[in-house]
């Protein structure tokens, strides 16, 4: 039988398990990356492990979010991952060169391949067909040190794109338009595959805004074919000798296929606070904002970039907006300084910042109160950008310009004619900002500043778990929810004790106090929990608490799995009703936890306060129920080389 993209690249890697969708699979990482936020917890747990060299074909640590330097403690973190990647093999893009996902679309990505990375829109360069998954640092350390990646095999969706794009209207609103119609769980334990007519048109970057955006579905990934447009883009980047074809076959089989004709599309804007909250443009046209970002992993290429200038040149934006624009990498920073744009920018008004996340992390550029930004970023959970109750919209880099002259959300043909830029035949081309690994590692020492503590562990789970809920929460909790980003919290995320202050601080700022007051306990979800970023921090953090268990209405695969790494047991209400039930306080208790979660799925749990008992479910495969109860991944690693 014919194969898809997605079967063909992992059948090529696959070590263990089946392609059958829903069964444990194990695929070869040929490449990593981490960045500064997650690269410091995955590199110490890389050193834990003992092993002398990393065992990938490519690993790659980039600093990317930690940019503000307020304190020492993200300028001693990026000296510490600059040290680390020289003794282990491990290439090191300085502060400046770019967003980690830009640029490893640029310069490492290779079409069927696989790349993990500890960052949720690693997914970035399935825009050249190759399998890019995002996970928490612990299992991208695991594929540093030659071990495959564990997980479910997921279905394939196919999205079949007819037609082409209409004026005005971009890859942006592809992805807007999925969202729209699948929400933000309905990529979960799925891979999209892109297909159709449509795709010939879209250049590389075009797809990558795409792949990446694919992570606020909670897919697994997305992937487009390798085709003539992938040649161009590697050849303009002076790679042509990585490009391979990779396409279905022509009897390819797909679980579920997503029809979108692309010439009916508009312009879509996602509007606060959830990326899949999408309407089109003329819903929301006239909405006043304050503030327009145009960056991110999302939409910081060259193409964006210029699209944008083109529409600003020689205009002013409207006074009323704090316009701030980010490029997604040095190659298309300089790309634009060379040939003018960055002066139609500056010209215009834009706040030129440094190449990096910014914004989309709440690095600074926070709103003003009461007011709406919009961005042509991926995530507007509400207090992301750094202001509580933020509005945050988000769309296109046409509609950000457009909207930046006008002073409110409009449709661009409103200001001008359509821009198209088309791929340059040769990007500029310079890694002078990316180092490669010392040929004498032995004499590389390790810089370590203060902030950068060991890695918690957690010992194994005791046979009864007991202990009260300390939080009920409600659907779609984002790990923004659980651990939050930003400036002030940020720099703490090579310091455990001192980050899991913050723990759940944007629903119950008494959260920590309460855990530890109590000794912990277990947390209580709705549908998606832990939906968005891969930081396991939001699986560190709580177990640092004392946190035992999440019983949830469904997880977000990431955080599910980081739970699962670091001994939180991760359950599941079979009946809404005993979510209902469930009250902040109560005490539970599950007695008889190993014998309970070897013997099948059911797991009963006991409300001690209510004197009630309920029937959860865990769905972890064998080997997951080994790594929880030994207490984690590291437990468990150390238990299986002892
Ligand atoms: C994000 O976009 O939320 C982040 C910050 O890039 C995270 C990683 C992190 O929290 O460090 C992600 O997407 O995984
Ligand atoms: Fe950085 Fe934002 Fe992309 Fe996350 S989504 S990697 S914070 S630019």
């Amino acid at each position: 039988m014919g194969m898809n993209i997605v079967q063909k690249i992992f059948e090529a890697h696959r070590v263990a398990g089946e392609l059958v969708p829903g069964k444990e699979v194990a695929i070869r990482i040929d490449q990593t990356l981490t960045q500064d936020a997650t690269g410091t917890m995955a590199y110490l747990q890389f050193e834990a492990m003992g092993i002398p060299r990393v065992r990938t074909k490519l690993s790659v640590s980039y600093v990317d979010h930690n940019m503000l330097q307020t304190g020492f403690e993200n300028a001693d973190d990026h000296r510490f991952l600059q040290s680390i990647a020289a003794k282990y093999g491990i290439y090191f893009s300085r502060p400046g060169n770019g967003i980690c996902h830009q640029v490893h679309l640029e310069r490492f990505s290779a079409p069927g391949q696989t790349l993990l990375g500890s960052d949720s829109h690693t997914p970035t360069c399935g825009g050249v067909g190759m399998i890019a998954i995002g996970a928490g640092g612990l299992d991208v350390a695991v594929a540093m040190g030659g071990g495959p990646l564990y997980l479910p095999m997921p279905k394939v969706l196919l999205v079949r794109l007819n037609g082409r794009l209409g004026p005005w209207v971009a890859a942006k609103d592809i992805i807007l338009e999925v969202l729209r119609r699948l929400t933000v769980k309905g990529g979960v334990g799925k891979i999209l595959e892109y297909g159709g007519e449509g795709v010939q048109d879209l250049t590389v970057p075009e797809r990558a805004t795409i792949t990446n955006m694919g992570a606020e579905l909670g897919a697994t990934t997305s992937i487009f074919p390798s085709d003539e447009q992938t040649r161009r883009y590697l050849a303009a980047q002076g790679r042509g000798s990585s490009w391979v074809p990779m396409a279905p076959d022509p009897d390819a089989t797909y679980d579920e296929v997503l029809e979108i004709d692309l010439d009916r599309l508009e312009p879509m804007v996602a509007r606060p606070s959830s990326p899949d909250n999408v309407c089109p443009i003329s819903e929301v046209e006239g909405t006043k904002i304050s503030q327009v970002c145009v960056g991110s992993c999302t939409n910081s290429s060259f193409r964006d970039l210029m699209t944008v200038a083109t529409m600003l040149k020689g205009k002013t934006v409207h006074p009323d907006i704090s316009f701030t624009v980010t490029p997604g990498s040095k190659q298309v920073y300089t790309m634009i300084a060379a040939n003018g744009a960055l002066a139609d920018l500056i010209a215009a008004g834009g706040r030129i910042l440094e190449s990096a996340c910014g914004p989309c992390i709440g690095m600074g550029q926070a709103p003003a109160s009461g007011t709406a930004s919009l961005r042509s970023f991926n995530r507007n959970f509400e207090g992301r950008s750094g202001a509580p109750n933020d509005k945050v919209y988000l769309s296109s880099p046409e509609v950000c310009a457009a909207s930046a002259l006008a002073g409110e959300i409009v449709h661009p043909k409103r200001v001008g004619q359509p821009v198209s830029i088309s791929l340059p035949e040769q990007f500029a081309l310079d890694d002078n900002l990316i180092v490669p690994p010392s040929p004498y590692p032995e004499q590389v020492e390790i810089v370590r500043g203060p902030n950068i503590k060991p890695v918690p562990i957690r010992g194994e789970i005791p046979s009864t778990i007991e202990g009260e809920v300390l939080l009920k929460m409600g659907d779609n909790i984002t790990t923004d929810h659980i651990l939050p980003a930003g400036s002030k919290i940020l720099p703490l995320r090579s310091n455990i004790p001192a980050i899991s202050e913050y723990a759940f601080s944007r629903v119950d700022p008494e959260f920590a106090k309460r855990a530890k007051e109590k000794g912990g306990g277990f947390v209580v979800g709705g549908s998606n929990y832990g939906q968005g970023s891969s930081r396991e921090h939001a699986a560190l953090a709580p177990m640092y608490l004392g946190l035992r268990g999440a019983i949830v209405t469904s997880f977000a695969r990431i955080h599910r799995a980081n739970l699962i790494n670091f001994g939180i047991l991760p359950l599941i209400f079979v009946d809404r009703q005993d979510y209902n039930a469930i009250s902040q306080g109560d005490h539970l208790r599950i007695e008889r936890v190993a014998e309970q979660i070897r013997g099948g799925q059911q797991v009963v749990v006991s409300n001690v306060t209510k004197e009630t008992e309920f029937v959860a479910r865990h769905d972890l495969t064998p080997r997951e129920v080994d790594i929880v109860l030994a207490g984690g991944m590291l437990n468990y690693t150390i238990k299986a080389t002892a």
